[in-house]
C-alpha cells in the first residue's frame, strides 16, 4: 500500500515539474516573437501627393510596421509636411513613433540620414530632404493607439532656384551696366 502511495506522488510530482515546464518555456517562446499584426509599405511617386496612418482619421493598429517611399522628379527637394499628427505620447517615443529620413540616391552612398524622429502631437511643417527621395515610417507598440497622422509632400525645385539667381545677376548687371 505505501509503495502504491510513493508511485502516485511520483507521478503526480513529475507531471507537475513537466506541466510547469511547458508553461515557461511556451511563455518565454511567445514574449520572445516579434508581433507584427499590420505590416504595409508604400511606394510614392510624384511631385505633390498625399498620405496617411493607417484607418486615418481612426486609430492606427496596434504592432504595425509601416513605411512610405517618396520619389520625386530629378534635381528637385521632397518638402514633407504633417497636416495632422496626433500619436499615443511616450518618453523618448519608445512606444509609438514616426521617423522621416533623406534617402541618398545611390543605396551603398551611405545610409539613410534621419531626419526627425516624433511622437508628440503637434504640427511638424517644412520637413525638408536634401534630394529627391523621402523614407517615412510608422511603427506602434501592442498597446494605446490614436488617430495617427496626416500628411502631405511637394517640392523645392533645385533648378528653378538656379535660374532665377542668374537671371536676377545677370539684370542687376545689365541695370548697373
Ligand atoms: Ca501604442
Amino acid at each position: 500500500m505505501v509503495e502504491v502511495v510513493a508511485v502516485i506522488v511520483v507521478a503526480v510530482v513529475v507531471v507537475v515539474v513537466v506541466v510547469v515546464v511547458v508553461v515557461v518555456v511556451v511563455t518565454v517562446v511567445v514574449e520572445n516573437l516579434v508581433v507584427v499584426a499590420v505590416a504595409c509599405a508604400y511606394t510614392l511617386t510624384g511631385n505633390a501627393g498625399t498620405f496617411q496612418s493607417p484607418n486615418y482619421p481612426d486609430n492606427y493598429p496596434n504592432n504595425a510596421e509601416c513605411s512610405w517611399l517618396i520619389t520625386t522628379e530629378p534635381d528637385t527637394e521632397v518638402i514633407l509636411e504633417f497636416t495632422a499628427f496626433d500619436l499615443q505620447t511616450s518618453r523618448r517615443c519608445r512606444d509609438d513613433a514616426v521617423s522621416v529620413y533623406q534617402v541618398p540616391s545611390g543605396f551603398s552612398e551611405s545610409l539613410p540620414l534621419r531626419l526627425r524622429h516624433i511622437c508628440e502631437s503637434g504640427s511638424y511643417t517644412n520637413i525638408r530632404a536634401t534630394g529627391n527621395r523621402m523614407y517615412i515610417t510608422l511603427h506602434t507598440d501592442g498597446n494605446g493607439t490614436a488617430p495617427g497622422f496626416s500628411a502631405q509632400w511637394s517640392i523645392f525645385q533645385v533648378a528653378a532656384v538656379v535660374v532665377v539667381v542668374v537671371v536676377a545677376v545677370a539684370v542687376g548687371v545689365v541695370i548697373v551696366e
